[in-house]
């Protein structure tokens, strides 16, 4: 048995065990909670903390006292009495926020233990931010990718060279096209346009927020040397697909994809067929808002290519038009990822990103109607801005856009009364924050892929921080970070590679094909669901253990926020070696 079979076997063993110690253990508490191996008792965000802002971690168990211990020396730096829940027993916030020396640190509990290390410095933030990015570059498709983490080489040749068939497109083409490149859309290899252009679109967004830090990082990818910055010579990467999955009529493809999902084998391994599907006017909304978005961001490195982009935007926008009604593609033949969704939302983008492209009136107009119309269309119960969204609801991306935008012309009451939904959408995510014992964004909802859209919180808490600012905004963009990399349920953090305990084993058919100990670094993994203790570091479990680009999109997004450029040499040369 070689090594990483060892470990995989170790783990499966742990994990029952775990379950065996659950069905001996019940609850510790009426709420309370498990006592089982696979968890911390002291959890804690074990990257760490910039020097000001809100520190917390949570004890379970009984105590009354907490001290912060130097991680080397072992001095005593802080001591308080923890705060015991209100309601859920044997729940306790250790509060150290007022420690703001830099330094490496534990909590030290009398009786109980002590907890994972973690760091106070301004530039805590970098390493994750790499390796989170860097797993971008890692997800290419068609390329050879190399990347030396702590002396590990991960790598994989080209693949899905041959990329795709026609047959399936639901016209009379046949034949094949070319749709080399893009980015593997999670632990299986197709390629979705709708979280594709969900991602990107998200990326571009970071960009735009904090390209004060992002431009000048070396990333270390194969176009480090060219002029353009690193962040979004990747991100063109998957642009550059998705103009690929443009049909010359402008109608964009809804997927190139195996008719079903493959075996654990390395990309350049996997011979599968591989289909373009029908067209639906979702993925072509998704098109035209990432494309037109593109146009904008990459004018100043590059005007021919940020014109491409706006061309095809308004060539797939033409049809958008002609086809106002829902136009699905028809997925039977494939039993892969459908990311079926509907298209108002997607419409509401690819306008806003438009006008804000292009200055355009006939633009303004549009957006400005379709965001009216989404307020006729609400439910008391659903706010315009959603404080809970992923790739299926996506008019968030539209609507930060226009109430930040710098563009005149803007009706003045819609702005006003959007900004306010904004600002009550950030209320709502910092008091559920608040009042959650891991101070987790998302208040208690948890469902497939949940990890993602509690780091993609954090946007709309910078919007509603750029419109009105309030530092607990900020506090709680820190409080995502932190719940996903540590302060948890199980006391570990949910992004391979990176932080304590982090997954060993996700559904990441790289990660399980390669001959390599430790998996893919850099992804965050879907996280528990429908509980908060329904996580499974098994490769099986792609229900909660699975990677994606639109949970790793956010998390990228979060995490640059706080990304301190002067430091951020420095601090990543230790982890990374690559040849470029
Ligand atoms: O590996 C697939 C994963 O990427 C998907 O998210 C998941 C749900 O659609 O499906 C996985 O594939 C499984 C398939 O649906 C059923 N047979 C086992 C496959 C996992 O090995
Ligand atoms: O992220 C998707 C999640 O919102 C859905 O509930 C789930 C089931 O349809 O599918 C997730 O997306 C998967 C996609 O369908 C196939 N590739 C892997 C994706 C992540 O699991
Ligand atoms: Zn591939």
């Amino acid at each position: 048995m070689n090594c990483k079979l060892a470990i995989r076997s170790l783990a499966r063993g742990l994990g029952l065990a775990v379950c065996w110690q659950a069905l001996c253990h019940p609850a510790y508490g009426n709420e309370g909670f498990e006592r089982r191996t696979d968890v911390e008792l002291i959890r804690v965000n074990s990257i760490g903390f910039p020097l000001v802002g809100e520190k917390m971690a949570t004890i379970l168990g009984k105590c009354s006292e907490f001290r912060v211990q130097n991680a080397t020396s072992k001095d005593t730096v802080f001591r308080d009495e923890v705060r015991t829940h209100p309601t859920l027993p044997n729940v306790n916030t250790a509060d150290f926020s007022d420690l703001s020396t830099p330094g490496r640190y534990r909590i030290v509990v009398e009786g109980m233990g002590t907890s994972a290390e973690f760091e106070i410095n301004d530039s805590v933030f970098n390493r994750p931010f790499y390796r989170c990015f860097h797993a971008m570059y890692l997800s290419r498709c068609g390329a050879t990718v190399y990347s030396k983490q702590d002396g590990h080489e991960f790598k994989h040749d080209a693949c899905h060279l041959a990329d795709g068939l026609l047959a399936h497109t639901g016209t009379s083409s046949d034949g094949t096209k070319d749709g080399v490149g893009g980015w593997h859309d999670a632990g299986d290899y197709n390629k979705y346009v709708v979280n594709g252009a969900f991602t990107a679109g998200m990326l571009l967004t970071a960009w735009e927020h904090f390209a004060g830090a992002l431009e000048p990082l070396d990333l270390r990818i194969p176009e480090s040397d060219n002029k353009t910055p690193d962040f979004l010579d990747e991100i063109r990467w998957e642009l550059e697909w998705l103009l690929k999955m443009q049909r010359p009529d402008g109608r964009i493809f809804h997927k190139l994809s195996a008719l079903r999902f493959g075996g654990a084998k390395l990309p350049e391994n996997d011979e599968a067929k591989r289909y373009f599907s029908p067209w639906s006017t979702a993925a072509t909304a998704d098109f035209v808002a990432v494309l037109a978005h593109a146009s904008r961001v990459y004018r100043k490195y590059d005007a021919e290519f940020s014109k491409r982009c706006l061309d095809a935007a308004k060539l797939s926008y033409e049809i958008l038009k002609l086809h106002e009604g829902e136009v699905t593609a028809d997925l039977t033949k494939f039993s892969t990822g459908a990311y079926s969704t509907t298209d108002r939302d997607d419409r509401l983008w690819a306008t806003s990103q438009l006008w804000e492209s292009t200055g355009k009136t006939e633009f303004l107009n549009e957006l400005e109607e379709r965001i009216r119309q989404r307020y006729d269309l609400l439910e008391a119960s659903e706010p315009a801005i959603q404080a809970d969204w992923d790739w299926k609801q996506v008019s968030n991306l539209g609507m930060f856009t226009y109430v930040l935008s710098q563009r005149h012309g803007r009706d003045t009451r819609l702005v006003n009364r959007l900004t306010a939904d904004v600002l009550s959408s950030a209320d709502t995510i910092v008091n559920r924050s608040a009042n959650h014992p891991y101070g987790r964004p998302l208040g208690d909802r948890y469902y497939w892929g949940c990890n993602g859209t509690v780091a993609r919180l954090a946007m709309n808490l910078e919007v509603a921080d750029r419109l009105s600012a309030r530092s607990s905004y900020r506090h709680t963009q820190l409080h995502a970070l932190s719940h996903l990399l540590g302060w948890n349920d199980y006391g570990r953090s949910y992004v391979t590679g990176v932080g304590h305990r982090p997954p060993q084993l996700p559904h990441d058919r790289r990660s399980m094909a390669d001959k390599l100990v430790p998996p893919w670094p850099g992804y965050l993994i879907g996280g528990p669901w429908p509980k908060s203790t329904d996580w499974q570091d098994s490769e099986h479990d792609y229900k909660t253990n699975e990677i994606a680009i639109n949970w790793n999109g956010a998390i990228v997004y979060a995490l640059a926020a706080f990304v301190k450029a002067d430091t951020f040499a420095a601090d990543v040369k230790p982890i990374y070696s690559s040849p470029n």
